[in-house]
């Protein structure tokens, strides 16, 4: 791999021995084989020592809310990537249990010369990392191989707008902006292959199952590549008209996939800046998928309370505040809002295609959210409802994107203030009068009664 490619994208989390018998790396984020710089990483230093590579991922039996709709479409994934894996003479364990005990025994199994990680900058996933290498003595990296441009490198600190990073992000792009290299077999193999036991890891998922199947999306790194083919052939360049218009098909669909890593920003960039598309619909999806995109890495590594009121621009704690005891026009309670039970029909649509769909559109997720703060007892109570909520039922749930983006609706993070009106203070409010002024509002309420 190129020297920018890895450059500032790769972190030494703690220095340890370097002798061992193979090269670890501990697969979380980027759930692939290809593109992935956290695996290349990993497979350049193997073959600087002359060790096999062994590519791990810890399934823990529960994670932040997940459902079973998330964790078989994970698996479903990773089973893509034992096989491709193993094709490459790289072996691949799939660790059953909590994370902070599974990761150590195993490392002490193995005896390791290095361990790799990928970069998350979710909290839970930071201690899951800061646990599981306490005990161990071995060279820890930390790979970002999320970012094209690589989140800590943007930046040193928390941006309070899209258009400070997007300078610094759009200085530093072209040189990011680069073909993926193909991943290499290692010079030496994995010798003992122990094949998953699939139906025992998925067993093992004490995951709540919503009762229904999502069918309209294919998991795993190849459909991936096939959603993107598809986008790039039909959806890429009305995008800028379309993606605002909940009743068409104007987004990528690729927040799965990009969400469990099983396709790599850089490569959707890459094949994005390639395509013959029009300048004007390019620049719109790269937006979204660079600036939008490591905006939200960056508000959830430097903002700790990133999924809380505490984690607002002070402007926006202190309007919130103001309007704290304003009277409420509706109120209702989590369970209300999860089965859709409101006044507002346009709103409970967009519940209803969350939950049965996996998959809100874009424009009404704002709309969804901000509805929350005005029909809720406090702005505490309306991050809580939205996050639960989110995370439950989205596909593409429990990322720094869905954090980042309920912080926005609700808190007005990375927004400008606005003139002030009732409970919402001068954070941006949206109205159903302004989503019929969009689109049609009708054909979207009528597809998802
Ligand atoms: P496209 O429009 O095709 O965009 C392509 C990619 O660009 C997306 O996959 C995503 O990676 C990125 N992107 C697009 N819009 C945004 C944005 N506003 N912020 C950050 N990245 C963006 N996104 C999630 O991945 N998971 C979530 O849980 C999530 N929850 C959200 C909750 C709220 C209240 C809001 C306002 C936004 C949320 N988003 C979330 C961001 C955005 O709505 C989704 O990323 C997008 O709708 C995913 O569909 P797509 O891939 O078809 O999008
Ligand atoms: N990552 C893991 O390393 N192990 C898991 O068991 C795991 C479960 C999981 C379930 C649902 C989900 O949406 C994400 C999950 N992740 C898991 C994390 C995921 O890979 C991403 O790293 C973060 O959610 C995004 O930052």
């Amino acid at each position: 791999m190129s020297a920018i490619d890895l450059a500032n994208r790769a972190l030494v989390l703690r220095k340890g021995g370097d002798e061992g018998e193979c090269v670890c790396y501990w697969m979380s984020r980027e759930q692939r084989c290809e593109d992935n710089q956290a695996l290349t990483f990993a497979s350049e230093i193997a073959d600087r020592l002359g060790l096999p590579v062994l590519v791990f991922f810890a399934l823990a039996p529960k994670f932040i809310g997940a459902a079973r709709r998330h964790y078989d479409f994970m698996l479903d994934g990773l089973t893509e990537v034992e096989r491709e894996l193993t094709g490459k003479g790289m072996g691949f364990r799939l660790l059953v249990g909590e994370p902070e005990k599974t990761v150590p025994d195993l490392i002490s199994e193995v005896n390791p010369a290095a361990l790799v990680t990928d970069f998350d900058p979710l909290r839970a996933k930071q201690a899951w990392k800061e646990r599981a290498i306490r005990e161990i003595d071995v060279t820890v990296y930390e790979v970002d191989a999320h970012n094209i441009v690589p989140c800590r490198f943007a930046s040193n600190k928390r941006e309070w707008g899209a258009a400070t990073l997007r300078r610094k992000i759009n200085a530093l792009f072209p040189s990011y902006l680069r073909r993926p290299p193909p991943i290499k077999m290692p010079k030496a193999t994995w010798k003992e292959a122990q094949p998953v036991d699939w139906k025992k890891a998925r067993s093992s998922v004490q995951a709540e199952d919503l009762g229904d199947l999502i069918t309209w999306i294919e998991p795993g790194g190849k459909a991936a590549k096939k959603r993107l083919k598809a986008f790039l052939t039909h959806g890429l360049s009305g995008y800028p008209e379309r993606r605002n218009d909940p009743t068409r098909e104007g987004q990528s669909d690729l927040s799965p996939y990009l969400h469990f890593g099983q396709i790599s920003a850089l490569r959707v960039a890459w094949e994005v800046t390639r395509s013959e598309a029009p300048e004007t619909s390019k620049k719109a999806f790269l937006e979204e998928l660079v600036v939008r995109r490591e905006l939200s890495d960056n508000f959830c590594l430097h903002v700790p309370d990133y999924d809380s009121v505490s984690g607002f621009p002070e402007w926006s704690k202190v309007t919130l505040d103001q309007h704290r005891y304003d009277e409420r026009d509706y109120i209702y309670t989590a369970r209300e809002f999860e089965e859709a039970r409101t006044h507002d029909r346009l709103w409970n649509a967009a519940q209803r295609e969350m939950v049965s769909r996996g998959k809100m559109h874009g424009y009404m997720r704002m709309y969804w959210a901000k509805k929350i703060l005005e029909w809720s007892e406090t702005p505490e109570e309306a991050m809580r409802t939205a996050i639960m909520l989110n995370d439950r039922y989205e596909l593409d749930g429990r990322d720094p994107n869905g954090y980042t983006g309920i912080a926005w609706s609700i808190g007005g993070v990375h927004d400008r203030a606005w003139p002030s009106r009732k409970v919402f203070g001068k954070v941006r409010f949206m109205s159903y009068g302004g989503a019929k002024s969009k689109f049609d509002v009708e054909s979207y309420i009528e597809r998802w009664s």
